[in-house]
Formats: structure tokens, sequence, C-alpha cells
């Protein structure tokens, strides 16, 4: 790989974000440092070996669905590159990997018959990282369902929760001695609203009441997963990665505020609530009337089963007015190529406010990062905007533990540049540049500046590490 420091820019990006991040900035010992994939955005390997469709590969195949037209039979061609890939990952120097299985390349159907050659390929990324030193983060459910199990309802489908648990049962017993963490799902509100209430994600539905018996679903798989995987003996922690915003009303009249409360209800408690409390938010159901989910006794229960972490995936803040007028350029920050605002402070703010309701379990800012238009420039790809995102969402972690929130590590979103669901290949969220003609991997200076951190961030530990033991005497 071409790793060599892009020399003047690089020190001028380290040197204002040094404004950002004290360098001795002290993270708590042990918090883990990471950077994150999933399967469908990078493996590619569409139908090799055995690996059944998902419905993201239907979805695809919709005219006008992804907006460059592509789809993830090649993506970054991951599933072929990967001794390459493990030794890009190694190179940054972070304590974790987290990345997804696909569940259509282990169970082709979803159920039933398992694929020895899919699981093979897992058994590789594992041993891999683990040969490396690198602690594997498993998430099982990044949004691919495999499409036999959509053509018998999907998520909205209460058999897909048992389907979903004897899946994560057959991972435990395959994975649970070797991976270190354990997620079920990856951002349910993603799946529910996008996928089946506004359908511009897979599988495409547009109907509330299905987004919210979908997300009712995820939730109780979630829970009964955990239960599944603990009585397979597996040890490792276990949790879910939520999406989640502060939502700030627009002004302060009144109608602003209600609706506010509304998409804060929408969005944060209808997912908060029922995993840490064991309901739903009241005013929710109240607002949601017909639409709201069937559920079944003891439902709320297993949805609260305890969890050992909590992963939170930030990008933004959200602004909510009451006839939906407000445009993301009124808030006057600088966006990113998706059109989400940079707001660093947002993730202080919701990291306290969760903690101040819920009282949060370690917890993980499992994806973090942006999108920019970068391209290399004789190999190299200055890519100063994303190093300024990362160092002051960095900060503003730094700044939730600095006021008693229990984080537990970071992870980059995204390791790679790859497939942004329907904005297809157009977006690039990674800190390693890929050309999708060549699959050339160019760690980008995001990259470069992100190991030199870890470097520091390293030498600050081991000259801790000795101090506390003296300190313990
Ligand atoms: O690329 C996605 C990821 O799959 C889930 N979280 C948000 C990212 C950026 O949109």
């Amino acid at each position: 790989m071409n790793a060599s420091p892009p020399s003047h820019l690089l020190s001028d990006a380290l040197t204002s974000c040094a404004r950002l991040i004290d360098p001795l900035s002290d993270f708590p010992p042990g918090f883990q440092w990471g950077v994150a994939t999933s399967a469908f955005q990078i493996e590619g390997a569409a139908q090799q070996d055995g690996k059944g469709p998902s419905i993201w590969d239907a979805f695809c195949e919709k005219p006008g669905v992804i907006a460059d037209g592509s789809n993830g039979n090649v993506a970054c061609n991951h599933y072929l590159r990967l001794e390459d890939d493990l030794n890009l990952i190694a190179s940054f120097g972070v304590d974790i990997y987290r990345f997804s299985t696909a569940w259509s390349r282990v169970q082709p159907k979803g159920h039933g018959a398992w694929n020895e050659k899919g699981l093979a390929f897992y058994d590789r990324l594992i041993d891999g990282l683990l040969q490396r030193g690198i602690k594997p983060y498993l998430t099982l459910n990044h949004w691919d369902l495999p499409q036999a199990l959509q053509e018998n309802g999907g998520w909205e489908n209460r058999d897909t929760v048992h389907r979903f648990v004897d899946y994560a049962q057959g991972m435990a017993r395959r994975f649970g001695d070797r991976v270190a963490s354990m997620t079920t799902h990856n951002e349910p509100w993603v799946i529910s609203i996008l996928g089946h209430e506004t359908g511009v994600f897979a599988p495409g539905i547009k109907s509330l009441a299905s987004a919210l018996q979908v997300s009712h679903h995820l939730l109780l798989s979630h829970g009964l997963a955990l239960q599944g995987m603990r009585a397979e003996g597996a040890r490792m922690p276990m949790g879910i990665v939520l999406n989640l915003s502060p939502i700030h009303a627009a002004t302060n009249s009144q109608a602003d505020l209600d609706k506010a409360r509304l998409d804060d209800g929408k969005l944060v408690r209808w997912y908060m609530d029922p995993l840490f409390k064991g309901n739903y938010p009241v005013d929710m159901l109240e607002a949601f009337g017909a639409a709201a989910p069937q559920t079944q006794a003891g439902d709320m229960a297993n949805m609260a089963t305890s969890m050992d972490f909590l992963g939170i995936n930030y990008y933004t803040r959200s602004i909510a007015s009451a006839d939906d007028s407000w445009g993301v350029a009124q808030g006057g920050r600088r966006l990113t190529d998706m059109g989400w605002e940079i707001y660093p402070e947002g993730l202080t703010e919701l990291l306290l406010r969760l903690h101040h309701d819920y009282s949060l379990p370690a917890t993980y800012i499992s994806e973090n990062g942006a999108a920019f238009d970068d391209q290399p420039v004789d190999g190299q790809v200055h890519d100063l905007d994303r190093i300024d995102y990362l160092a002051s969402h960095i900060t503003a972690v730094h700044e939730a533990i600095q006021q008693g929130v229990p984080m537990a590590g970071y992870m980059v979103w995204s390791l790679m540049d790859n497939f942004e669901w329907a904005s297809g290949y157009e977006k690039r969220f990674g800190i390693v540049h890929i050309d999708y003609d060549t699959q050339k991997r160019t760690p980008k200076d995001s990259a470069l500046w992100y190991r030199d951190f870890l470097t520091r961030q390293k030498a600050l530990r081991q000259k801790k590490a000795p101090l506390s033991a003296e300190a313990r005497g």
C-alpha cells in the first residue's frame, strides 16, 4: 500500500487538529479504536461460492432506485482481496474491526442449510484479524436480509424473528469462541423507516404500519437472539447499534417544539424506551394510532433483555419544523457530500442526554464519518475536511467522557469507499480511496492522520500503564 505521509499537508492538518484534540487527551483505559464496514457494501462476490440473493441484490435490480444504477455485485471485491485488506486494516494500528456477516452467504435461504464456503470466508476474516492482534466485532444484520425470507413477508412476518434467532445461534456456535463482540442489528430505524415507510431502501415498501411492525420484530428478534446466543454458551459482549441524533426545533414556536418531540419519539425513544425501559413511549403509541405494531404477551420484556453495550452511529443533528420548511443550509454550517450538516457538538449533547435518560451501559460510537468528493492527486488524497470532521467528533466524544458518559470505543465509518446504498458509489465515506476500475486502494490523508493519532494514543496508554500499576501498589 502507498503509506508515505503527504508531507506538509498532513502536518498542517495535524497542527490544526491538535487545536481540537489535546495530544495528551486521556481516553479511559481499554477505550477501543477501530474502523467499520458492512458486508453488502464491500464484499462483492454476490453470487459466488453458494451465496443466496439478499433483499439488496433484488432491490438494486429495480430501475431508478440506485442513483448511479449500480449494485453490490463487485463492490470493493473484498471477498477476493481479503488478505490485502486485512493488511490494510492492520496498517492503521486499530484495536478493533467492525464488520457484518451476509446472512445469505452463510445460510442462502435464511433458514435450513448452511453454506460451508460462506462460513469459511468469515473464519478466514476472523482468524486473520486475530493473527494481526485486531479484535473482531461482528454485526449479524446490516440490512441484507435473505431474499427468500422477504418472499415470505420479510421482517413484517413474525416468523422472521425466529429465523434470525436460529441464524444468530448458528453464528455464535461457529464464531463465538473468537469474536470479541456481537451486534444483532445495525440501525433498525433505517430498516424500518427507509425500507418500509418511505421505501427508498430495500425492500422498498411504503407503509407506516408495515414499518412499525418491522421495528417491533427487529427489537424482539434482538432480545431473543441475545437469549438464544447466551443459551449456546456465547459469552462475548452483546448489544445493538442505533442511528441517533439530537433533534432541534427550528424555532421556539409550540408547533415546532411539538414536531421536534414527535421526531425524537420516532427516531430515538421508539428504540431506546423498549430496549432500556421495556415499554413503547405512550405519546408515540397515541401518535401512531392504528399503525402501531401488533404485540404479544412477553414481547416487551424480551425486547429489554439486558445488553452489554450500546452502539451509536452519529453523523449529524436533525432540525424539526412543523411545516417541514427547514433546510439544512439554514444552519450556516458546512455540509458533507450527503448534504448532512457538520455538527460535532450534537454528539456530546446526544450522549449526555441518553446517559441522563437511560443510564447507558458501555457505549461505542460504532460509526462516525463523512462523505466528501475526494479524488486522488498524484497518488494521494488530501481529504482535510474529513480529518477535521473526525477530529472534531473525537473531541466531542472526549467531552462526553469527561462529563461521565461510559464510552468504550470509537469506530470510523468507513475503512474504505464503498456502495453507499441508494447513492450507489457516488458518495465516498472511506479513509481509504477505492478506484473502482482497478480496485486500487489508496489511504487518504485521513487514514494517515488516524494512524498517527492512534500511535500517540497507544504511546500514552503505555506511559500510563506502569503508573497505574504503581498507584495500585
Ligand atoms: O453507509 C452507511 C452505513 O451502512 C450505515 N450507517 C450510515 C452509513 C452512511 O450513510
